[in-house]
């Protein structure tokens, strides 16, 4: 392990900097994983996290329900076969408990704990072109001198906790579902309302409605919902899909999201309707993200087949439903199944059959305030409440990254710019931003369509190549060049303005974040071709990355 200096100076006028060759900020899964890689390399290296442990997107998301939609042995470091081997999960999508567990099982093995700083909000990261180095300061007033910055702050970290005028004025609690109690919260018999059913939504809903004594769903946009399968796990099911894990390291990374899953049932339009029926069959009956990452690519590209597929999601959906009403209320018309985040759920439908449970339609009657006593709409009714849950989402992919203050060269915000529009080099660098490398960011697959743990390996593995690379031959700056990005947002953008997710609203689109520039945050060209296509940058000296 290299040491960590503390200097008087950094040369900047700065007081006892802690002087690190690279800061990590979060110590989440990517965070875990690339300072581990660095440390390995001999680097001096701090990782930052504002938590008070380690996890990042599974330290935060304690609310009840909370638990994995990618399947537990593939949710995983792969890297390392002892590491992998080491644990053993209870069930195929497991609850958020076990997967903090999993992830302290991690920093512990790896020995990492002595190089996490936790409890630690970094507010700024401003580079001083000169020394070619940045500084950090935390929330207590820290300062920090790193050579290189490495931010993996997570896509989906930035919580969109302030939303409804009157919030302060609740009587009750209120909680974003990211900033749950880490205590247990008691909702038996209690009167709750939840705004929003997207995939948390989704968890929440179902697991508090048989405890509760009264739920109302504020829905304004309804969901496809695909039923979980999720099997528990005994020593022959866990011996099983250990004996897989070299079929899985070498499958995950070049699959199109990252799972052990791919297209392989031929096209939609080769196929008979037979065909077709069998294929989605089969997919809907193993209750994962198959159909939508892997049943017929077509789905993302052509409205016909997408409208047939969806009717297919709906058909099913009905088939559960009891009554008109709930169908009419709970099932999507107005847009394609997979053009935004499924959901998996278990027994998220037949939640809403409990006499206690019931639906509140805000699509044309919006939500207008918070209440002392409750929720307010915009018509002037009010419902009354104990305890509001806020599913409301988050400012994604952009958001862990604007809420700092980031400046680059001439002093440039990234704040500011991505205002106008999110832009990246492939999702590892931004121009203008020297030494400052992302993970989960913007214009990369791993911004949101893909298996979270394969991609963030891989970026995380492309940075520390890189890094490893300008050592090795004595350079200190590494800038993504102002064509390599323009170029980069181009074909980004000309596959992401062929499919049908650009059509439809979601955090997908940026379009859940009033004024937030509308682009498809993630890269659609599939895993397997941006790992393709940042080895071929690595492997070719890095073309589009200026060094000196
Ligand atoms: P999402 O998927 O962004 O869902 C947020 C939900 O909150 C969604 O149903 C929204 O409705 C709803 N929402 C947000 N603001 C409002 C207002 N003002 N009024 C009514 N409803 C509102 O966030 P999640 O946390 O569920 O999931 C994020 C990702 O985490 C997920 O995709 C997985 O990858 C893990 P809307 O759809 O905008 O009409």
């Amino acid at each position: 392990m290299a040491e960590v200096r503390s200097q008087k100076d950094n040369g900047n006028g700065v007081a006892n900097p802690l002087v690190l060759d690279a800061a990590v900020i979060g110590a989440g899964v990517a965070g875990l994983y690339q300072l581990h890689q660095l440390r390995e390399e001999g680097l001096s290296v701090r990782a930052f996290d504002a938590a008070g442990g380690v996890g990042g997107t599974w330290y935060w998301n304690c609310y009840p329900g909370a638990k994995f939609d990618s399947a537990s042995y593939i949710y995983q470091y792969l890297f390392s076969e002892e590491l992998y081997k080491g644990w053993s999960w209870s069930q195929k999508f497991p609850e958020q408990p076990e997967i903090e567990s999993w992830m302290n099982y991690v920093a512990d093995t790896l020995d990492l704990r002595p190089d996490i700083q936790l409890n630690t909000t970094i507010k700024s990261a401003h580079y001083d072109e000169d020394r070619g180095r940045w500084t950090l300061t935390t929330d207590a007033g820290q300062v920090i001198d790193a050579q290189f910055v490495v931010s993996c702050s997570g896509m989906l970290s930035a919580p969109m906790t302030n939303l409804f005028e009157g919030q302060d004025s609740f009587k009750g609690d209120i909680f974003h579902t990211a900033r749950w109690p880490r205590e247990a919260v008691n909702l038996k018999g209690k009167r709750v309302g939840c705004i929003g059913n997207g995939a948390t939504g989704i968890q929440v809903i179902q697991t508090i409605a048989p405890e509760v004594g009264e739920l109302k769903v504020f829905i304004r946009t309804p969901q496809y919902v695909n039923a979980m399968n999720n099997p528990q796990y005994g020593p022959a099911e866990v011996e099983e899909y250990k004996s897989k894990f070299e079929y899985y390291k070498e499958r995950l990374p070049h699959t199109f999201a990252g799972f052990e899953f791919d297209f392989d049932n031929g096209t939609w339009a080769d196929s008979t309707p037979e065909q077709r029926h069998e294929v989605l069959e089969r997919i809907w009956e193993n209750g994962s993200l198959e159909l939508w990452t892997a049943s017929f690519s077509e789905l993302f590209f052509d409205e016909e087949i997408n409208e047939q597929i969806s009717e297919f999601v709906r058909n099913k959906m009905r088939e559960r439903l009891k009554d008109k009403d709930l169908c009419d209320l709970l099932i999507p018309t107005d847009y394609g199944f997979g053009t935004h985040r499924v959901p998996l759920e278990s027994g998220y439908l037949e939640a809403y059959h409990l006499p206690h449970v019931g639906i509140v339609s805000v699509k044309d009657n919006p939500i207008a305030r918070i209440t002392p006593e409750g929720i307010q709409l915009t018509d002037g009714s009010t419902y009354e409440f104990d305890v509001i849950i806020l599913a409301t989402g988050f400012d994604a992919g952009s958001g862990a990254l604007t809420r700092m203050d980031i400046r680059g060269r001439d002093d440039r915000s990234l704040t500011e710019q991505w205002q106008q529009d999110i832009t990246t080099t492939m999702g590892l660098q931004v121009h203008g931003y020297p030494n400052l490398f992302l993970t989960g960011a913007p214009l990369s697959p791993s911004a949101a369509l893909c298996n979270m743990t394969t991609c963030l390996q891989q970026q995380t593995e492309w940075i520390t190549s890189c890094i490893k690379h300008l050592r090795n031959k004595d350079l200190h700056v590494v800038e993504a060049t102002r064509e390599a990005e323009e170029q980069w947002v181009k074909h980004h953008d000309d596959l992401a303005n062929a499919t049908l997710v650009t059509k439809t609203d979601s955090w997908y689109m940026g379009s859940n974040i009033e004024g937030k520039p509308r682009r498809m945050l993630s890269y659609i060209g599939g895993v397997g071709t941006y790992r393709q296509k940042c080895s071929e940058v690595e492997s070719q000296g890095y073309p589009g990355f200026e060094m000196h």
